[in-house]
């Protein structure tokens, strides 16, 4: 009989491999879109909320060439974290830190449509980012 360890290599690989698979499908169908509604002000705006690593919700559609507004939420006690948009070919370039407990109030008008990763880029020491461990989303702009 072969006993099975946690130190066993093959089911480390296997279980690697099943982590890998996990986090494809994830980044393969970030969730349910959620399409950004107007206000009478005439702004596409949205809460999300940030917590110990994720954003909710973590899909949002909105429309190009009208203003976009988010409220960035903390739900954590101690760990910060940000909201990361680099997409210097769209013009779409935010970085906005949120602390623990805090709320940010980012604006922009995206102006290319097209599909935008948002991720947070916090990292401590020789720790996975927050983005590796699963805090990242999608921004997609429609015409
Ligand atoms: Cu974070």
């Amino acid at each position: 009989m072969v006993a099975i360890s946690k130190n066993n290599p093959r089911r480390v690989t296997f279980v690697v491999t099943g982590l890998l698979l996990v986090r494809a499908l994830v980044i393969a169908a970030p969730g349910t879109p959620i399409i950004v509604p107007f206000d009478p002000d005439g702004v596409q705006r949205a809460t999300v909320i940030l917590d110990s690593y994720s954003y909710e919700p973590k899909y949002l559609i909105v429309q190009a060439g009208k203003p976009v507004e988010l409220i960035l939420k903390s739900a954590t006690i101690l760990t910060p974290h940000n909201f990361v948009i680099h997409e210097p070919a769209a013009a779409l370039m935010i970085e906005r830190d949120v602390g623990s407990g805090k709320s940010e109030t980012v604006r922009f008008t995206p102006t290319q449509p097209g599909r935008f990763p948002f991720y947070c880029d916090k990292k401590l020491l020789f720790f996975k980012s927050h983005r590796e461990k699963g805090m990242e989303g999608l921004l997609e702009v429609r015409e």
